[in-house]
């Protein structure tokens, strides 16, 4: 079963999109492993955008993340990576197609709301810069057992 790292950035936070956002990942089946609302020091900011280091956009990308709390989650699922990134919609947000969440709340290029990681190493390196692993909640997720 595939982990990924989702955190809604301070924009969606902000503007009280949390709720909301969650609710498509929850709709779509996949399991909360853990979560909560945290500002992001600067050391964690560079550990999660180590690839984008030495670009123009970089410190740009650190400030904005650091600017206000996030909402940091793990969330557990078959395919659970590229199914989170196909929810969340392209990185611009002219290309990001209604439907997703940054197609449907997203305005402004750089505020996308979201964000979602990319392979499992990411996801891996991802999760332990914002979790400990005792964090990381251990249970069965069964839906019929309850309705
Ligand atoms: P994210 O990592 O935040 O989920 O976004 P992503 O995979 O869709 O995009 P990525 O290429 O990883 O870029 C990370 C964030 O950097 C900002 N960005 N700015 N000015 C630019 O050319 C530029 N390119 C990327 C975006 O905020 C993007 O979410
Ligand atoms: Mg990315």
């Amino acid at each position: 079963m595939e982990r990924t790292y989702l955190m809604i950035k301070p924009d969606g936070v902000q503007r009280g999109l949390v709720g909301r956002i969650v609710a498509r990942f929850e709709d779509k089946g996949f399991k909360l492993v853990a979560a909560k609302l945290v500002t992001v020091t600067e050391e964690q900011a560079k550990v999660h955008y180590a690839e984008h280091e030495g670009k123009d956009f970089f410190q740009e990308l650190v400030s904005f993340i650091t600017s206000g709390p996030v909402f940091s989650m793990v969330w557990e699922g078959d395919d659970v990576i590229a199914l989170s990134r196909l929810l969340i919609g392209k990185t611009k947000v002219a290309e990001a197609l209604p439907g997703t969440i940054r197609g449907d709340f997203a305005s402004h290029t750089p505020l996308n709301l979201i964000h979602g990681s990319d392979s499992p190493e990411s996801a891996a390196r991802e999760i332990a810069n914002f979790f400990a692993p005792e964090e990381l909640n251990k249970y069965n997720k069964d839906i019929a057992a309850w309705i």
